[in-house]
Formats: structure tokens, C-alpha cells, sequence
């Protein structure tokens, strides 16, 4: 017997709970959450590996849409860590009355339309069934686990790990040799803290990448007082910032100051740290020349920090533009090649051959390890839409209509799948931001639009595949208009995925302008869109944005 409802959201993290308060509270429709996990949490309930902590600044990482629960929550430090993150969350569901209507320990496996009935037929790993009018994925963007496959992992004789699926018991490093491949954000994390307790640390790097201090710290009291009292205002900035954090981009370029005058606002930003550097001038992921002042600045620092010449021209030899892959900060990432038990293997000299019992064969040399820990990302953006057979009008399948890349309007709904959502989907700003901020940007756009249907009677809503196309092209032209089209082997680009399309994934024209421009389709009556009413025709609409309207005008996207 199928659980008949009005939605039905996929995820249990920051999207899937409030999506659900939204639709459930304010609509007032029966819905339901399904979420593989154990509990709450999404992102932070898989990553528990040793340093995991959030990048964005905690007075901004949290949801703004409730006043009362803003002003009873107090983070205690300036990034929170999973257990925190968790106790919030864990906060906001008690608070709203969420657990009554989540489904932990459920995975669904497929979601089929069925155009007679207008509804989605869902089903899970555990042989549940559910029929929803409509499907929203809250399914994250970094949720689908890439473990590389190196030969003879099988055979390894130690245990290993992907840091976005940690055993929750924590894994007991003291003592053992550990070997970490990939340093990206995760691994420039987890590098320190792991160094702290194994008995040796061998860090496996293919790629290197620039790094700037997180400086966390506990938060004082007048810090907590003036977030506890001006949440409106960190509010107006996150909606008003590019990437959705609570500074603001200087209104300054590099060429506007003397290079004394550089020098010092670099320093000052390494000092204050945090993805905060990124802010210090105006085009620095416009220009190029801009931009090579950053990187310089950054890779002397890696020079200055670590002690070994080798170890340090290895760390500093980074071959795309500051920040055109996501930007990692870190706790005494660079200090830790200082320490006796650590050890840089540079993949780029000396590749990796295989996994062996022992441990991991480079071209040069056995590395022997008890533990092998994959800091080696996710297949982002995608991975974890098509890991579910979604499959729309006519029986279309997502995953075949995406073979050459996602086609979305605005991120927000696939053409040929009726009443799909998808939270942060590939075309949208997503991962280029503070994803909070994003999160209740498109949870409340979606929930206005589903009460928009109802209100007009209206059965179903589709993207115009015009409107897709020419989203599609305003992604690619936002991307082009900054320096991230070279970084093309960054996961924003699919990259890092042996056999996926090289597709540039999130929009790159800011957050600010994507709400303007999502606010301007709604306010036009969905425009872009299909709305649908059973046993009628297609109601023309106007097709979705003129080129003009998404224009991408100059000035930092990202
Ligand atoms: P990332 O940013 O995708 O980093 C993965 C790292 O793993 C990166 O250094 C990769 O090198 C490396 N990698 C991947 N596959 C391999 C193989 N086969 N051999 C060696 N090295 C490999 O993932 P993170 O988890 O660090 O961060 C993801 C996001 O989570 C982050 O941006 C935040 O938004 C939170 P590569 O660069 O591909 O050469």
C-alpha cells in the first residue's frame, strides 16, 4: 500500500528540515521526509572525520527565517564543528516539531511520475512505497562519496576510510600509520588533527591548492551579544553578498592601491582568517593580474611556513588562479609538514601504482600503512540526484537526460520531470555559498511556488526546455565571466568523476543576483515555466528570461 501525501522531501539536512516546516506549517500539506541516515544532520551527520568543521563563519551559518529561534541559539565557536552543528539542528527540529514526520534509515531508491495521477511513486530500500504530488530533493551537494579506484584496495590488509561516510564511533588512529589521499578542503582539515595521534602521517597530494588560516576561536560574549542583537542586519548582508556570507566584497580593485598598501591588506586578512581573504578586493576572481598578487602573497606564505624546501616547493606549486577551486581554510594545515611524523608524497613526481597489502606502491617507493583515509571529495552536485532512478514524463530518465551534463531551470526543476524540486541543484549558486543562505532561498522560492499552484488551481509545473537552454547558456557565461573557467579540473567542472560531463555545475553570477532573478520569474507568474492543469492544454506562458534579464554584469559573481 502506497503512503498517500501532498510532498514528499528526500534529506534530513539543513534543506529537507526546513522544506519540511515550510510546506507542512505554512501550507499546511501533509509531508514527509525520507533520510538514509540514522538521524538529522545531512552533510554533518556522514562527516565526522577528525578536524571536520565548517568553513563559513557560524553567525551567518544558520537558518534567519525565525526570529525566536535565532535569538535562543548561541554558537560557541567562529566555525562550529558537526557535533554543534548537530545539537542545532537537533534544536530546530524539537523547536518546529520535525521528527514526527522524518523517516530515518530509508533510502529512496526510485521516484517514477505518473502523468495519469499527477503523482510521484516513490520507493525505498526498505520496501516503503509513497505517491506525492510533489518530490522534492533535499539530497545535499556533496553527499555521494568518490572513493577513486586505485587497484588493490581490496587487498589491502589495514582499514580504510572515506572521510564523508566516518564511522560515528570514531576510528582510533594512536599508534598507526596512516596514509591520506587528496587534499582538498576535507583533507587540509582532517591532515592536522590525524597528525596529532597517528604514530606517522603520509599525505598523499595530487593536486595543491592555497590555504588561508581559519583563526577559529571561541566566540566572546560581546561578539555573542552583538550577533544575538543584530540578526536582521547579518541577515541583509548574507542576501546581499555574492556568496551569501555575512561580509561584504571590499569596493576596491588591486590596481587601486600601491603594493605596500596590497601587501598590508593581505597581511591583515591572513591575520583575521577565514574565507574572508577572498573579500579583500573586487576582482580578484575577475582579473587575472589581480588575482596573481593573491596567489604570490599565498604561496610565499607556504614557503615562509614550511621548513623543508622540497616539502614546501611540492605544497606551493599550485597550478590554478587563488580561489578558482574551492578555497580550503585550516588549522596549522601548512605547520603540520614541520612535525617529525609527517610526510608529503607529491603524486604529481611520484603517481600512485596501486594499493598494495602493505600498504600504497608510489612509481619510487612502498609506503607501508595500518589505515588509509580517502579525503578524496564527492561526486558533487550530481552524484546524488542520479544515484536515485528518477524518472519523469513518458518514463524519461534523469539520468539519461543528464548524460551530457544537468539541464536545469535556475537549479530549481529538471524539464520533463512535473512537480520535481531540487534544493541547491546543479545551475544554482549552491556550493559557491554559505549554503544556509541558499538553502532558505530556495526552500521559501519553491514553497510560494507550490502555494501559488494550489492557489490557482494549477496541477503542475515544469521548466519551458527554451528556458533551460538558455539557463544553461547564462551558467556557462557566468562562469566565463570569471577566472573559475581555469580551474577545469576542479569538481566544480565534474572533474574530479572519471566519465562525467565537464559541465560547469553551479551558477556563478552570485546569490544576490540569482534571488533577483528567481523573485523576477515568480513575480512574472513562473515565467520560464509550464503550468499545467489536468484535462487542459499547456497554458502558454511567456518563455523564461531574456537574455538581458540574466546578463551577467561585471563585478565579482563569486
Ligand atoms: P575535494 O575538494 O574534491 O578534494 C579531494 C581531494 O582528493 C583533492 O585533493 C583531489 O585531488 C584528491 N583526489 C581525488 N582523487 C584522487 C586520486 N585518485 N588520487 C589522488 N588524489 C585524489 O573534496 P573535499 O572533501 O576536500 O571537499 C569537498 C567540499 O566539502 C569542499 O569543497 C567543501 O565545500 C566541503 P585533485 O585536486 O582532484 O587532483
Amino acid at each position: 500500500m502506497d503512503v498517500e501525501i501532498d510532498a514528499l522531501v528526500i534529506g534530513a539536512g539543513f534543506a529537507g528540515l526546513y522544506q519540511l516546516h515550510s510546506l507542512r506549517d505554512r501550507l499546511g500539506l501533509s509531508t514527509r521526509v525520507l533520510e538514509a541516515g540514522g538521524d538529522l544532520g545531512g552533510t554533518w551527520y556522514w562527516n565526522r572525520y577528525p578536524g571536520a568543521r565548517c568553513d563559513s563563519e557560524s553567525h551567518a551559518y544558520r537558518y534567519f527565517f525565525s526570529r525566536e529561534l535565532n535569538e535562543e541559539w548561541e554558537w560557541s565557536e567562529r566555525y562550529p564543528g558537526p557535533p554543534e552543528i548537530l545539537r542545532y539542528l537537533g534544536r530546530v527540529a524539537e523547536k518546529f516539531d520535525l521528527r514526527r514526520d522524518i523517516r530515518f534509515g530509508c533510502r529512496v531508491v526510485s521516484a517514477r511520475y505518473d502523468e495519469t495521477a499527477n503523482r510521484w511513486l516513490v520507493q525505498t530500500d526498505v520496501g516503503e512505497r509513497y505517491a506525492a504530488t510533489y518530490l522534492v530533493a533535499a539530497v545535499g551537494c556533496l553527499s555521494s562519496a568518490n572513493i577513486p579506484d586505485i587497484p588493490g584496495l581490496g587487498e589491502f590488509g589495514g582499514r580504510w576510510f572515506h572521510t564523508g561516510k566516518w564511522p560515528h564511533e570514531g576510528v582510533d588512529l594512536a599508534g598507526q600509520r596512516v596514509g591520506q589521499i587528496g587534499t582538498g578542503s576535507t583533507g587540509i582539515q582532517a591532515a592536522p588533527v590525524i597528525a596529532q595521534t597517528a604514530a606517522h602521517l603520509t599525505v598523499f597530494q595530487r593536486t595543491p591548492t592555497y590555504s588561508v588560516p581559519a583563526r577559529n576561536a571561541p566566540l566572546t560574549p560581546e561578539f555573542k551579544r552583538w550577533v544575538r542583537e543584530n540578526h536582521a542586519e547579518i541577515r541583509a548582508i548574507a542576501c546581499s553578498t555574492p556568496n551569501g556570507h555575512a561580509f561584504r566584497i571590499a569596493d576596491r580593485n588591486v590596481a587601486d592601491v600601491t603594493p605596500d598598501e596590497r601587501q598590508a591588506i593581505y597581511e591583515a586578512a591572513w591575520a583575521r582568517g577565514g574565507l574572508q581573504f577572498r573579500a579583500t578586493f573586487r576582482d580578484l576572481m575577475t582579473d587575472q593580474a589581480a588575482n596573481d598578487t593573491a596567489a604570490e602573497f599565498l604561496k610565499a606564505r607556504i614557503r615562509a611556513i614550511v621548513r623543508d624546501p622540497k616539502t614546501a616547493a611540492a605544497l606551493a606549486d599550485i597550478d590554478h588562479p587563488y580561489a578558482t577551486k574551492r578555497p580550503p581554510i585550516d588549522t596549522d594545515y601548512y605547520e603540520t609538514f614541520n612535525r617529525g611524523n609527517v610526510t608529503l608524497v607529491d603524486l604529481r613526481a611520484d603517481p600512485i601504482e596501486r594499493i598494495t597489502p602493505r600498504g600504497i606502491r608510489t612509481r619510487s617507493a612502498e609506503h607501508a600503512l595500518d589505515i588509509i583515509v580517502f579525503a578524496t571529495g564527492f561526486d558533487a552536485m550530481t552524484g546524488p540526484l542520479l544515484a536515485i532512478d528518477i524518472r519523469g514524463r513518458d518514463g524519461r530518465a534523469l539520468r539519461e537526460e543528464w548524460r551530457a551534463g544537468p539541464q536545469t531551470y535556475l537549479g530549481l526543476q529538471a524539464p520533463g520531470f512535473p512537480n520535481f524540486f531540487t534544493i541547491t541543484g546543479p545551475g544554482s549558486p549552491s556550493v559557491l555559498t554559505n549554503m544556509p543562505v541558499a538553502i532558505e532561498q530556495h526552500v521559501e522560492w519553491i514553497t510560494d511556488c507550490i502555494g501559488y499552484l494550489r492557489q490557482h488551481g494549477i496541477d503542475s509545473i515544469e521548466p519551458d526546455p527554451e528556458a533551460v537552454q538558455r539557463w544553461g547558456e547564462h551558467v556557462n557565461e557566468a562562469a566565463n565571466a570569471t577566472l573559475l573557467s581555469k580551474a577545469k579540473h576542479s569538481w566544480y567542472y565534474g572533474a574530479n568523476v572519471p566519465g562525467k560531463p565537464r559541465v560547469f555545475m553551479p551558477y556563478a553570477g552570485g546569490l544576490a543576483r540569482y534571488r533577483r532573478i528567481c523573485e523576477d520569474v515568480a513575480a512574472k507568474g513562473y515565467d520560464g515555466f509550464w503550468l499545467h492543469r489536468r484535462g487542459e492544454r499547456e497554458i502558454p506562458r511567456a518563455r523564461g528570461g531574456t537574455a538581458g534579464e540574466f546578463a551577467v554584469a561585471r563585478g565579482p559573481g563569486v
